[in-house]
């Protein structure tokens, strides 16, 4: 009985999915999730990757996800673009977005005048790939403090993504981490995975991760 539950409600969240993708086609944007562990950088990146976006005239806005707090979305709203906050303590504290919540988020927005709209998920490295967004893009985020065997550990996130980001390379001269482990070991549970190694706060690697992110439109 309980089993049954969990696939309905898989089922029609994966129907919700679909719809928002429809609308995606629709209405002409892509819609670009990013995933990763509390504190890997998914907002610092955003801060560095929307303005390069910006300035080749791509359009974009964030739907910000988190548990509690509007504190990502204030610094995405710093940047001039249109932001949706979704708290999921209010329905359960949920440690994901599905895409009953993404829906409505999406509405929010004219959604004729985006090009690329991100979605920061709640920082988790499990719930979140569990759950159909209705995205065209999955990224997880990966930093260099995690440990390379996290791929390993939490197969099914680095399963559902097209691209990972390695971040934080700039601490690398400090740390005990072997980056190439980190990225065979990202090979060996997605052989596809396109991988960029990057550095938010001093913006090495934007360059490639922003002609990845525009190649996926
Ligand atoms: N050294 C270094 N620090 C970084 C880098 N990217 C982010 N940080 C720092 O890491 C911390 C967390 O960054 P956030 O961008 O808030 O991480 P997040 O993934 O958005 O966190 P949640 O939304 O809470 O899951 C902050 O103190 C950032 O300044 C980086 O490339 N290098
Ligand atoms: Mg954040």
């Amino acid at each position: 009985m309980k089993i049954q539950i969990v696939r309905d409600v898989l089922e029609a969240n994966d129907q919700l999915a679909g719809d928002i993708r429809n609308i995606a086609k629709k209405e002409g944007f892509t819609l670009v999730n990013i995933m990763s562990s509390p504190g890997s950088g998914k907002t610092t990146l955003l801060e560095r990757l929307i303005p390069a976006l910006t300035n080749k005239e791509i359009r974009t806005a964030v739907i910000e996800g988190d548990i509690t707090t509007t504190a990502d979305a204030e610094r995405i709203a710093r940047m001039n673009i249109p932001v949706a906050q979704i708290n999921t303590e209010s329905f359960g504290g949920d440690c994901h977005l599905g895409a009953e919540v993404i829906l409505p988020a999406l509405h929010q927005f004219d959604l004729n005048n985006l090009d690329l709209i991100f979605i920061e998920n709640v920082g988790n490295l499990v719930c979140p790939a569990e759950f159909d967004t209705g995205a065209n893009v999955n990224i997880v985020v990966i930093s260099t403090t995690e440990g390379e065997d996290k791929p390993l550990k939490y197969p099914l996130m680095f399963r559902v993504c097209q691209i990972a980001v390695i971040n934080k390379i700039d601490l690398l001269p400090h740390l005990r981490f072997d980056i190439q482990i980190l990225e065979e070991n990202i090979r060996k549970i997605n052989p596809m995975m396109k991988i960029v190694s990057c550095s938010a706060q001093t913006g090495e690697g934007f360059d490639q991760l922003t002609k990845l992110v525009i190649a996926k439109r």
